[in-house]
């Protein structure tokens, strides 16, 4: 008999029935606030997992992951690169709505407003403490010239987070250093860091003066010839800050330890963290225990780092009690390239594995390997051992998270859809449609994919990527052709239409 039947049948005086209330009234109010780890990739592919199909490469935590919950085949960033798709996650709008959302140097400033929803304000307002560990790439302060020496404000903290520990773009790109809330984390104020996007600063060497100070597996294939750190040289020039400068073997440890920390801190509390890593974005430099363990070269490598720490913390969610509690959403920011400017012999040792899977293009690419990522939800409510076909997208976490904490959508996060019941994998509907974006535009409706016509290249030899770009419009049948191999618009003029008029009424809102 259920305690509802017991209630009605009045089998108990009020006074236990009260007592029981409130009891059960508590007992909800702990399952409607699960803490919420979302563990953010940077270039993970949808065929980088071996869960989703990866031969030469085992990521048995991931797997782990997906067996304990639900694993999307269908599920997206927005955008084939990072700022956008982080914009997105953060904001529930589309990035092309705003102008200044494309890959931003480490200079850049914050381009999520302070006084908009954001997601980790949804979380702030259910009570939770919030947190953001890893890569950022979103900008800081109010403009380009900020003092690295001084707190920088507006940024992480402005926007939901109570606690952040970043860095501000990627490893890629100067300033080479952490941030923990609004410093610079090490920073002796006799040695003063500075930084420019412009013009070389201080006589730090740089890569493409000093070619032979550049570490081999990180020489420079495409840019990335400016200030030398550890060997490897950046996009962007610094100096000064020397001790505050990271070393890329313990990036990724040290956003382990205090995301650990952080989860450790708030055991007792629902939290919300943010947890975004750097692997496998270059300069893929992995912590020396990983390195040439992979066989695939520092990509690889990177990739086992990756999984390994996605171990590491559900483990310590076992350990502490609380892993029935929390959700873990997994998923990459972006899809696969091989090659992204540095020589590190991801090509030659990667032969015959195949980042994106059965998906055409990757990073930069408006095909789906741009933006079809994998995707795993795991915890409590979460369908077990599940694998979803639903069409879901990162930007429907705010309106999502929204929906699970009983809160309403805010109206700013126009293209957020609340699918708690798809991100749960009890539901195999998600979002209607899709619009993907890699500079130009797709729709993706049922199993009909339409890109827009476009001007831009079809193909970047730096990358060896096919960008998708055609000034035709083209159409393919996903169910039938995943590949996006045989373009249908000729053959079906009025599902083009159809598409066309959708994106257009998007483009408009
Ligand atoms: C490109 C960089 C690439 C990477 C990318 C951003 C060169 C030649 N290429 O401009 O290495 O940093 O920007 O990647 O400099 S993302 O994942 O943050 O979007
Ligand atoms: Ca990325």
């Amino acid at each position: 008999m259920t305690q509802n039947s017991i209630f009605q049948r009045r089998l108990f005086p009020i006074w236990i029935l009260v007592f029981f209330n409130i009891s059960i009234g508590s007992a909800q109010q702990k399952t409607n606030t699960p803490n919420v780890i979302i563990i953010y990739a940077d270039d993970l592919g949808y065929g980088d997992v071996s869960s989703y199909g990866a031969k030469k490469i085992q990521t048995p935590n991931l797997d782990r992951l997906a067996k304990s919950g639900t694993r999307f085949t269908n599920a997206h960033s927005t955008s084939a690169t990072c700022t956008p798709s982080r914009f997105s996650l953060m904001t529930g709008r589309y990035p092309w709505r705003q102008q200044g959302t494309g890959v931003l140097p480490g200079d850049a400033k914050l381009i999520v407003p302070t006084d908009k929803p954001t997601l980790p304000k949804i979380f702030k307002q259910a009570g939770y403490r919030t947190a953001v560990v890893g890569k950022w790439h979103l900008g800081l302060g109010t403009q380009v010239e900020k003092n690295w020496n001084e707190p920088i404000k507006p940024g992480p903290n402005d926007v939901g987070f109570d606690y952040s520990f970043i860095f501000p773009a990627t490893a890629d790109r100067v300033p080479t250093v952490f941030m923990e809330n609004h410093r610079v984390v090490g920073l002796d104020p006799n040695d003063p860091i500075q930084v420019n996007y412009q013009k070389q600063v201080g006589n730090d060497p740089t890569g493409k003066e000093h070619p032979e100070l550049l570490k081999k597996q990180s020489s420079p294939g495409q840019g990335h010839n400016n200030t030398i750190v550890n060997g490897i040289g950046r996009i962007g020039y610094m100096t000064g800050g020397t001790k505050a400068r990271w070393v890329d073997e313990e990036v990724s440890t040290t956003f382990l330890s205090v995301a650990q920390q952080f989860i450790e801190d708030n055991k007792t509390q629902p939290f919300f963290l943010f947890f975004a890593l750097t692997e496998p974005h270059v300069p893929r430099m992995p912590a020396t225990f990983f390195k040439g363990k992979s066989d695939l070269g520092y990509r690889g490598d990177a990739i086992l780092q990756l999984d390994w720490t996605v171990g590491k913390i559900m483990d310590q969610l076992e350990l502490l009690g609380i892993a029935d509690k929390s959700i873990i959403i997994f998923s990459s920011d972006n899809g696969p390239v091989i090659d992204d400017g540095y020589q590190d012999e991801a090509v030659a040792r990667g032969e015959g594995h195949r980042a994106a899977g059965p998906l055409r293009g990757g990073k930069y690419s408006i095909f789906e390997g741009g933006t079809r990522v994998p995707f795993i939800v795991s915890g409590p409510g979460v369908n077990r051992n599940h694998v979803s076909d639903a069409l879901v997208c990162q930007i429907d976490l705010l309106a999502s998270m929204s929906q699970l904490l009983g809160q309403s959508v805010p109206k700013e996060a126009i293209d957020s859809k609340p699918i708690v019941p798809a991100l749960l994998g009890k539901h195999e509907k998600g979002r209607d449609y899709l619009i993907e974006h890699a500079g130009t535009l797709a729709v993706v409706k049922d199993h009909w994919k339409y890109i827009a016509p476009s001007n831009g290249r079809a193909y970047d030899a730096s990358t060896d990527t096919e960008l998708g770009n055609n000034q035709q419009p083209q159409l393919y049948n996903l169910k039938e052709d995943i590949g996006e191999k045989v373009n249908l618009a000729d053959k079906h003029p009025k599902i083009v239409k159809e598409l066309q008029d959708l994106l257009e009424q998007e483009k408009s809102k």
